[in-house]
């Protein structure tokens, strides 16, 4: 399967919805039933990940799990090196651009690397830049966090991610966030670059998921609405990046 080159096709015509679930939160069981619904819905895409690590185990029935149940490709979200398993289509071969940590730049993929290329598991290179206020992964992952309005500095990361050939740019609030990626701060760098936009942390409303699509976000992602069963809004958002 080539999935970021399907992604690319499915940007052309609008945004794209993924939706998060992280496997420590999630039993296979759990799993299944949220990846169907969002599947019905119309969400294209399952992410699988967290900030904090599970089992390879673990993570290998969730991820069977969400197979039985959809037909939706699965990109591994890594929170760590630990965090691959052989069942997904792709992973997101991410650096945290703005960590403190060269474990979280470099070292964790260092260490995943061989076993990535033994799966044969599709890499999606991703600069991942964690703003204000980054809930957990900002804290796990020792990030440098980019003030709100400090668009300045988000747009150097993004700049730098594309130069550096990296295929996507994802602009993360953090789980949870209480708000999301200021949309200014999303339009200008969607303005110095020409690579995607994944936009995530803190789309839980239309309202706020029309404002980070009209801002330009090539692909919005949610995960708490799923985690927390609140399938009308997340229907609602969806629906919104197919132009409903
Ligand atoms: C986190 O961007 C994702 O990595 C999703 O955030 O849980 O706030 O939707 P939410």
């Amino acid at each position: 399967m080539h999935v970021w080159s399907n992604i690319v096709n499915m940007i052309k015509n609008g945004p794209v919805h993924m939706t998060l679930l992280d496997p420590e939160k999630e039993s296979p069981e759990t799993a299944a039933v949220k990846a169907k619904v969002t599947e019905k819905y119309g969400s294209s895409i399952i992410m699988l990940g967290g900030s904090t690590g599970v089992s390879k185990e673990h993570l290998d029935k969730v991820a069977i799990s969400i197979k039985r149940a959809t037909s939706l490709p699965i990109i591994l979200f890594p929170g760590s090196a630990s965090s691959v398993t052989e069942v997904a289509d792709a992973i997101y071969f991410m650096s945290l651009l703005n960590s403190n940590s060269v474990d979280y730049i470099i070292r964790h993929q260092m260490k995943a690397a061989p076993y990535i290329k033994k799966y044969n598991i599709e890499t999606i290179s991703m600069g991942y830049i964690v703003i204000e206020p980054g809930m957990t992964v900002g804290t796990v992952g020792k990030a440098e966090l980019i003030r709100r309005e400090d668009v300045d500095t988000a747009v150097r990361y993004a700049i730098a991610a594309e130069f550096f050939g990296m295929k996507v740019v994802y602009l993360e609030a953090g789980s949870g966030s209480p708000e999301p990626v200021p949309p200014d701060m999303i339009k200008t760098v969607k303005n110095n670059i020409s690579i995607p936009v994944i936009v995530g942390g803190g789309i839980r409303s239309p309202d706020i998921a029309r404002k980070i699509i009209d801002a330009g976000a090539n692909i919005i992602v949610t995960g708490t609405l799923v985690e927390e069963d609140d399938y009308s809004a997340l229907r609602e958002i969806i629906d919104l990046t197919k132009g409903k």
